[in-house]
């Protein structure tokens, strides 16, 4: 609760998705895009009608079984009504049960992952507050390891050119792009609603002017990819819409083009790189009698071979630059189309000249492009983790399934704690995970699950203990991203929904029960807090000689402006300059093209170069289409889908799948019909809409609306809002990444013949 009454007028504010201004009339917010910011995104639309929206959790509530008879397993999570003790209760009751798993069986019972987005202010972190609490109240967690977005990249990466911060956040800038490239081409694209979004915020939209002035100055965008709008019209793109997973034989076929063409560049090769003769061995088919020729992977991915050697001849005429979204790599063996365009763009020679070379998921976030600050923001302290088992992020299920069970991870061989409590703040499972049916029976094992969110989410509603956390428009908060100049005075715009309390609060609470509330808190209240933290940035300002403001001007002003690193290509093209002096953080200190490490773990699914590896799931007979669950264009994955921005999007409050006119013809589909889409792990509804901008055989369904499970007892029940995550494939990349294959999987869809039911996923649970 907030002791003074909020300031009248606009606050300034940040979200993940933009700078604005908010002011609160006590129902609607009025949002107002930060005057600097050239295109701003209409995610902003989400906030107006959110903060009091019924989805909002506004009290504590406990499973009723859960408060009845204790903890332990049980299929009723998500199946039953809630209670809504006292905060005080609640709270006395969740510090005992931490405290009796902490006693009974140590902090390696504990899942503290808690995987997600949250919000942009940088000390309410939820991430960062879950896991100092953690930290500080049992010593520790299990903790999980890379994310969803980057799971195989992550891995692979750092074996191929070293680390990730140099590839996409220190290499190649918008500028770059505008004054240097020729041609792009972009692996999966570079949507603009993607760019929309940095974690910690962006206040300047960059991406629409600066893909426009590049293709006025001459830039060809090339698309590969499944989906056309995948680039804007501005960009003016040629679209190959390779077969969905096939990019692998294109690149290898981009790279032998180059090698028998004499076009690939010798030179760098041999001083920058390690590896390219074992490459070039599987490149010409001297050990499995298969050339990687154009016409080779013409027929696996439907892009014609003349295409396909053009392509190559073009990228060796000019500048030229690589991108890969990140989606292609969330599916099965995704270590592969990131090694391999790696390897194509070093046979190009041109990494780490301006605007050339390789830029991984250029166009993915607003965080790539741009220059980093010269100056730390603001950070909150996590402490020190005493457990020292963790998981790849997206192994989630298979841990709770199967404690005790090893598995292989980047050359490890580990094994599945055994887990009895998970406690999730600021990300949302039921979102981001995949075979959601499976999720839910591994949530089934668990003797506590305990959920801390500001809405009413499908984890939520799986959850024994559902605790009320603020949005961030009701709190003082610092935004800022190590990629943004803006560091926003998040100001206060409105009081808490119903009881709702700040994720510091809840877990000092937590900490004082358990007796280690100054360990915690340190004694600073979240104000302090805020100043304390901000002094970080200050000082690194005034050690630079630069106008360094207090705390008390930056908050009154608003906003302040960080310094940035020159737009010099960074530690890549100090690598192109002098590989010897400046060594890339690899075990040659070059570019592997094969990798004598990764060789080393001897996994089929990773070899050690990069190779053509088709999925093990593949359309058939039952399930002809291939399904795109890619990011939604009108929101940020799950959070705010109830606003007002996200809910234009729908029909009738329905997600909307996108089938090509071929498609829906075939099976009798019409315009706004509602439709099953189906596989073997599930079923769901969503709305037809027509187009033509996906390849015939694919369909497009978004991911983030919150997974609706029509109310019956069965393993399967129908989703009846359209969350795609009930039919992707809960498996990992390949053992040495374990990472998520959520982008895409097979199925089919029909109409719905009988009346559709109605979507509740927005409804609080009986008894809430
Ligand atoms: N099929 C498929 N699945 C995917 C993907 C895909 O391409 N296809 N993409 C994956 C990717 S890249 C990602 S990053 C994940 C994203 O997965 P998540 O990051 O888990 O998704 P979000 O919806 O952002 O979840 C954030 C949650 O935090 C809550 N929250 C916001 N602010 C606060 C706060 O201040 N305090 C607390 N306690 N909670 C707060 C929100 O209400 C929301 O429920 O999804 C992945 N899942
Ligand atoms: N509006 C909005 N923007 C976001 C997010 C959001 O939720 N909403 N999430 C943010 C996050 S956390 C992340 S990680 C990034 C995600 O960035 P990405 O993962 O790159 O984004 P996606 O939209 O999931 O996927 C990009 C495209 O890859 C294409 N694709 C899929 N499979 C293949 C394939 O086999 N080959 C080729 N060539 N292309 C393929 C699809 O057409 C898809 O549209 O986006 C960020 N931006
Ligand atoms: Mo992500």
């Amino acid at each position: 609760m907030p002791d003074q009454p909020l300031p009248a007028g606009p606050q300034p504010h940040s979200a993940h998705w933009g700078a604005f201004s908010a002011q609160w009339d006590g129902k609607q917010l009025a949002v107002t895009p930060h005057p600097a910011d050239p295109a701003p995104s209409p995610i902003l639309g989400n906030f107006t009608d959110t903060l009091r929206h019924k989805a909002r959790i506004l009290r504590p509530a406990v499973r009723r079984g859960w408060l009845e008879r204790g903890p332990g397993p049980t299929n009723r999570r998500g199946r039953e009504d809630f209670v809504a003790p006292p905060w005080d209760e609640v709270l006395d009751r969740l510090a005992a049960e931490l405290t009796r798993v902490k006693a009974q069986h140590g902090p390696q019972a504990v899942y503290g992952g808690s995987y997600g987005w949250s919000s942009a202010g940088r000390f309410h972190h939820a991430q960062s507050q879950i896991h100092r609490f953690m930290n500080v109240a049992l010593g520790g967690y299990v903790r999980s390891v890379n994310s969803y977005s980057a799971g195989a990249s992550q891995v692979i990466l750092p074996h191929v050119m070293g680390s990730l911060e140099t590839l996409f956040r220190r290499n190649v800038t918008w500028a770059q792009i505008e004054q240097h490239t020729d041609i792009i081409l972009c692996f999966g694209g570079m949507a603009l609603k993607n760019s929309m979004i940095a974690s910690g915020g962006v206040s300047r939209h960059l991406e629409p002017d600066a893909i426009r002035r590049a293709r006025a100055r001459g830039t060809q965008f090339v698309l590969v990819g499944p989906i056309r709008d995948d680039l804007p019209p501005q960009a003016e793109a040629e679209w190959l819409p390779a077969a969905v997973g096939t990019d692998v034989a294109l690149m290898l076929a981009l790279c032998h083009t180059l090698a028998v063409e004499g076009l690939h560049d010798t030179g760098f090769l041999a001083t920058h790189t390690t590896g390219y003769a074992v490459f070039e061995r599987y490149l010409m088919g001297q050990d499995d009698g298969q050339a990687k020729d154009a016409a080779w992977a013409a027929s696996l991915c439907g892009i014609p071979a003349e295409t396909i050697t053009g392509l190559a001849r073009r990228l060796a005429a000019g500048r030229s630059l690589i991108t890969v979204a990140h989606g292609l790599q969330r599916a099965e063996f995704g270590e592969q189309p990131i090694w391999a365009s790696a390897v194509l763009a070093a046979m190009l020679g041109q990494i780490g000249l301006p605007g050339g070379g390789y830029s991984y998921a250029l166009g993915a976030m607003g965080h790539y492009g741009r220059q980093v600050n010269a100056v730390p923001i603001p950070t909150m302290p996590q402490g020190t983790n005493g457990v020292r088992d963790f998981i790849p992020v997206a192994r989630i299920a298979d841990m709770l399934l199967n404690p005790g069970a090893p598995f292989e991870y980047n050359g490890q061989h580990l094994t599945y704690p055994e887990i009895k409590l998970v406690y999730w703040a600021g990300g949302n499972p039921f979102h981001h995970h995949q075979d959601l049916n499976r999720l839910r029976e591994a949530f089934a094992r668990v003797d506590t699950l305990v959920v801390q969110d500001n809405a009413w989410t499908a984890s939520a509603r799986h959850a024994d203990i559902v605790l009320p956390a603020t949005m961030t428009l009701e709190r003082d908060d610092i935004g800022a991203a190590a990629t943004d100049p803006l560091l926003v005075a998040m100001r206060a715009a409105a009081p808490p929904a119903g009881e709702a309390r700040d994720d510091f609060a809840i877990f000092a609470g937590l900490a004082a029960r358990m007796g280690v509330e100054h360990a915690f808190t340190e004694g600073r209240d979240a104000a302090q807090w805020l100043r304390h933290l901000y002094r970080r940035t200050q000082d690194a300002l005034a050690a630079r000689g630069l106008e360094a403001p207090d705390f008390a001007t930056f908050w009154a002003h608003g906003e302040i402006t960080l310094p940035s690193e020159p737009d010099d290509g960074g530690p890549l093209r100090a690598f192109r300059t002098d590989p010897a002096a400046h060594p890339l953080q690899t075990p040659s200190g070059r570019i592997e093209i094969a990798s004598e490490a990764v060789a080393g773990f001897g996994y089929a699914d990773c070899p050690g170069h990069p190779a053509w590896l088709p999925s093990t799931e593949q359309p058939d007979a039952r399930h002809p289409l291939r399904l795109i669950a890619n990011q939604p264009a009108t929101r940020l994955h799950s959070q705010l889908d109830f606003g007002a921005y996200s809910q234009s999007g729908k029909r009738a409050g329905r997600e909307v799948v996108r089938l090509h006119p071929e498609d829906a013809a075939q099976r009798g589909i019409a315009e706004g019909d509602v439709v099953r889409i189906f596989n073997d792990r599930g079923a769901c509804l969503a709305a037809v809409c027509l187009s033509d901008a996906m390849a015939p055989g694919v369909i497009h369904l978004p991911t983030g609306a919150w997974y609706d499970p029509e109310p019956d007892p069965g393993a399967q029940p129908l989703c009846r809002h359209g969350n795609p995550n009930v039919l992707t494939r809960d498996l990992g990349t390949s053992r040495l990444a374990q990472g998520s294959c959520g982008q895409t999987t097979v199925a089919q869809v029909a109409r719905y013949e009988s009346t559709p039911p109605p979507v509740g996923a927005h409804m609080p649970p009986a008894g809430a």
